[in-house]
């Protein structure tokens, strides 16, 4: 019986692209369950869109010279386009500067405010007088009172999941200024917390204890148990939606209490342009509300947005909130402002029609109930052991026997061995297998029991051997590939959530359009035939569901980190503090000439020397340099360079140096010479 579902995923802040982070956190998991409910028949609304308030955007506007507005709309067509490339299916993808969320966020405090949901307040805030600017959320770090990350925001402690208020923090700091903040009035309006505990208490403690997972029900827990304040939901902030009653002037809606408001107003878009009713999918006890978002924003969608649902009266709460736990990049935490990360964008670019091997590899690994870590050393494993070797070898074997000995025409079987019996019965159970961990959210299980069917196909076909009894018994052969048949034919429907690209070329290989009846879920499971004989799937060579990685194209990836983590030790590396003082005397006595590499030869045995014949103007020298780590013999011949000739001989493994050439180090410890470019400076002029 079909039912209504509102999927939501958390909508991205809009100052950068998506990452496997985000991917694995959020939107593929609620793509595989909202393309599932589709599948069984069922009315979705997969509602996303930009968050394009807050502070992030605003910091990243300063940082670029633009307004907030030029980002946002540069990142939400990155992002939009991102997630239609990669097959997450929204039906709508909206953005919180759209003017209907601003009309909806706007009527939905005004409401509250009517309601008297509010308490008003002056109170002191975070101040930086430099900055001429109250200090609020991602504006303001400092020690998190819970648990001690010096990190936290003034909003919200990443680390361990609290939200805050500014004034909470320990040792603040002005991330504007840097500077120790001062604190000044002024008026806000409070969520108060503390009135809805005993609806929080009875509406999760007790109504979700069991099916809610336990990262997020334990979170959740802790918080109600450690007692609710009062939550400031506006901001001292020129960007964002304004605050719409009187005393709002020059103050902004917390993006926190905006953004969850963008789920529907993003559903108020799409109903108006399907010709649907929005409260349907809002108002409607019938309807189930699930959000898909990371652990770091479970306070706001299991108590501040359920509260303000609550107190607004009309709309229904939440089912489900399956948050996931974090992604980790080759051992270190994903972030954005370092670039470590793999970005989307930038993976739909290097893997071209490859999408499904990330959306598998990042199911398969997926952060469900713990931090996890992708490596591109499992990614490459699982697309070359599991997708090539098991998936795409079962298709391509099936396809191609039944092209070179059927002509492409599904054969009839003759009686079924109880082989064929238990693998039929096996493979029928499979949609419900499938189901039951889908539908308790394990995507991760899942995705392993797709894999289990194809196992099942390929294991299958290993021991029946048709290839082998082709030539002796026809009738067996047509029964072993009319079963194969059948497998491929339920891979196809039921592979549709998690690797979709991969289940619409596969439909095409096998005709399904041209079947009588559409294959679905439950048909896996009911239909005592898939792929009836007679029917005549692609003739010819089948493409290949799935290509082998090379370790070549693993290790271009993990240069590619490599540069990213040698740039940002390089940003973190301090300028070297000036040296002790000297008097004019001790300068004079270096006498540094420019010079003309003029020959140059690796010394034997080491990485790091090379040996230079150098003209100082004075005379040609041997001069033995360090630095063959970063440059080739042939690299240095002709570099006009800085000598110090008047440094004291040394002998370095049994070659006379005389003399020293000015270097500097890049950020990437690279070599570079201090190069007098002018060559109006001829030889062996004096530098002084
Ligand atoms: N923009 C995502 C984040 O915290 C945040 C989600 C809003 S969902 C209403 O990274
Ligand atoms: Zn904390």
């Amino acid at each position: 019986m079909s039912k209504r579902y509102t999927i939501t995923a958390a909508l991205p802040y809009t100052n950068g692209p998506i990452h496997i982070g985000h991917l694995a956190g959020v939107y593929v998991p609620a793509d595989i369950y909202s393309r599932y409910l589709r599948l069984r028949g069922n009315d979705v609304a997969f509602i996303c869109g930009s968050d394009e308030h807050g502070v992030p955007i605003t910091i990243k506007a300063k940082k670029e010279g633009v307004s907030p507005q030029d980002i946002v709309d540069k990142y939400h067509t990155i992002i939009k386009k991102s997630f239609e490339d990669f097959g997450i299916t929204f039906d709508n993808y909206s953005r919180t500067s759209a003017k209907i969320h601003h009309d909806t966020a706007s009527d939905f405090f005004k409401t509250l405010y009517a309601k008297n949901e509010f308490v008003e307040e002056v109170s002191e805030q975070l101040y930086d007088a430099e900055a001429n600017q109250f200090l609020a959320d991602r504006f303001v770090t400092g020690t998190c009172p819970k648990c001690g990350n010096e990190d936290a925001y003034g909003d919200q402690c990443e680390n361990c999941g609290s939200s805050l208020n500014a004034t909470d923090l320990i040792n603040p700091k002005s991330a504007i200024t840097g500077n120790v903040p001062t604190v000044k009035e002024t008026k806000h309006w409070f969520l108060p917390l503390n009135k809805h505990e005993a609806f929080l208490k009875e509406w999760i403690l007790k109504g979700h204890k069991k099916d809610w997972k336990p990262n997020v029900y334990g979170q959740v827990k802790s918080w109600i148990d450690d007692g609710l304040r009062p939550r400031a939901v506006t901001r001292d902030l020129d960007w964002g939606i304004p605050v719409p009653v009187d005393g709002g002037e020059g103050k902004v809606l917390y993006v926190w209490f905006d953004a969850p408001i963008g789920y529907i107003s993003a559903t108020k878009e799409w109903a108006a342009r399907e010709g649907k009713n929005w409260e349907d999918y809002w108002k409607d006890d019938n309807t189930t509300l699930v959000h898909f978002i990371g652990k770091d924003n479970i306070v706001f969608h299991c108590i501040i947005f359920p509260s303000m649902l609550k107190a607004e009266g009309s709309y229904i709460l939440p089912e489900n909130v399956p948050a996931n736990e974090f992604l980790n990049l080759e051992g270190n935490k994903l972030s954005t402002s370092k670039n470590w990360a793999v970005w989307l964008p930038d993976y739909l670019k290097d893997f071209p029609d490859q999408q499904d091997v990330l959306r598998y590899a990042l199911t398969a690994n997926a952060p469900e109930t713990k931090d996890n870590d992708f490596t591109w050393k499992d990614f490459q494993a699982r697309n070359n052991n599991e997708l090539v070797a098991i998936f795409g070898n079962f298709i391509n074997r099936v396809a191609v026997l039944t092209n070179k000995y059927y002509d492409g025409v599904v054969p009839s079987p003759s009686a079924y061995k109880t082989i064929d019996e238990e693998t039929l019965t096996t493979l029928k159970a499979y949609p419900s297998v499938i189901s039951s961990s889908i539908e308790r959210y394990r995507f991760r299980e899942a995705s392993q029991e797709l894999m289990n069917l194809a196992r099942l196909g390929n294991k299958y076909l290993a021991d029946e051997e048709p290839w082998k009894t082709v030539k002796t018994d026809e009738d067996r052969t047509k029964t072993v590939m009319f079963i194969a048949l059948q497998i491929a034919s339920a891979l196809a429907v039921l592979s549709e959530p998690f690797l979709p690209f991969t289940s619409s070329k596969l439909k095409t290989i096998l005709c399904h359009s041209e079947l009588d009846s559409e294959s679905t879920w439950e048909g896996v499971s009911t239909k005592s035939i898939l792929l009836p004989a007679g029917h005549s799937i692609q003739k010819g060579k089948p493409d290949l569901l799935f290509l082998k990685i090379e370790d070549s194209e693993i290790e271009k990836q993990l240069h590619k980190l490599a540069a990213n983590k040698k740039a940002n030790e390089a940003a973190k590396k301090q300028v070297e503090p000036q040296k002790d003082e000297i008097t004019f005397d001790d300068f004079t006595k270096l006498d540094l000439r420019v010079g003309t590499i003029i020959e140059a030869e690796k010394m034997p045995k080491t990485k790091k020397l090379l040996v230079l014949k150098v003209d100082t103007g004075i005379d040609t020298r041997t001069i033995v340099s360090g630095i063959a780590g970063s440059f080739t013999p042939e690299e240095v011949v002709g570099k006009r360079v800085m000598v110090l000739v008047n440094l004291a001989p040394r002998k370095l493994r049994g070659v006379e140096s005389k003399g020293m050439i000015l270097m500097t180090e890049d950020e990437l410890g690279h070599l570079i010479f201090v190069n007098p470019d002018n060559d109006q400076i001829s030889n062996g002029l004096k530098i002084s």
